[in-house]
């Protein structure tokens, strides 16, 4: 009896050995060959969204500060500008034969601003096509200091509330190497001509050339003596009025 009960003491240590032995590389192995695939590639999946989601969150809180920091543009009033007395980047110096009809310092201004007047004159219109026309002032991209943009100070008098700042600029159809297309419009102000703030940007639409200018509008709500515009353009821009509108 006592070789039975050993045999079979065992058969039992044994048995249980073999059970032990199968289950314990089944429990450790197949969950973690299987889980873990699934879980790296179910990894991606989820984040994917979570990606995409980020920027779309983020957009309105970006839009916020936009919204805040625009005003909402007065209602437009007097035109205040006729008459004014503007500072404007030099204009080009149109060079003679010799130098390849470029930049020349000691030649005369080409399509100048006779009197510096042209700009606050009140007059828009030639009623021509006439690109020389004394009614239109040209300024060239290809002066030696050229910033990307033109700039135009007027100086109102007095610090008065504004609404409005309006650019007179000519269209293809006075000549091939003049118009208005891809360019932007840039208006600032300031109370003492040295401290600015920018109060809006309008860009250009199409130049089909079908009428003679185009006149492209700044609406916005500032206070200042001092309004600039930044006319931003990579070719020739030839301007016949700026108009700044006082608030209503
Ligand atoms: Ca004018």
């Amino acid at each position: 009896m006592k070789k039975i009960a050993f045999i079979l003491a065992l058969v039992m240590v044994f048995a249980v050995a073999l059970v032990a032995c199968d289950e314990t590389p089944a429990e450790s192995s197949n969950p973690a060959t299987e889980s873990t695939p699934v879980e790296n590639e179910s990894t991606p999946v989820e984040s994917t969204p979570d990606e995409e989601s980020v920027p779309a969150e983020s957009t309105p809180d970006e839009s916020v500060p936009e919204e805040e920091s625009q005003a909402p543009a007065a209602e437009v009033g007097e035109l205040v500008s006729v008459g004014k007395t503007y500072t404007a980047t030099q204009q080009f110096r149109q060079g003679g034969a010799d130098v390849n009809w470029g930049w020349d310092e000691n030649a005369p201004v080409a399509y100048p601003d006779e009197d510096g007047v042209t700009l606050t004159d009140g007059v828009k219109d030639p009623g021509d096509s006439e690109y020389t026309n004394a009614v239109w002032a040209g300024y060239s991209y290809l002066v030696p200091d050229y910033a990307g943009y033109h700039s135009f100070v007027i100086d109102l008098g007095e610090s008065m509330s504004l609404a409005q700042v309006s650019v007179a600029i000519a269209s293809s159809a006075l000549s091939n190497g003049i118009g208005s297309a891809n360019t932007s419009f840039e208006v600032l102000v300031s109370e003492d001509g040295e401290n600015w703030t920018s109060v809006g940007t309008v860009a250009s639409g199409e130049d089909d050339g079908s009428v003679n200018f185009y006149e492209y509008s700044v609406n916005f709500s500032g206070n200042g003596r001092y309004v600039e515009v930044r006319v931003a353009r990579d070719g020739w821009a030839f301007l016949s009025e700026i108009e700044v509108y006082a608030a209503k």
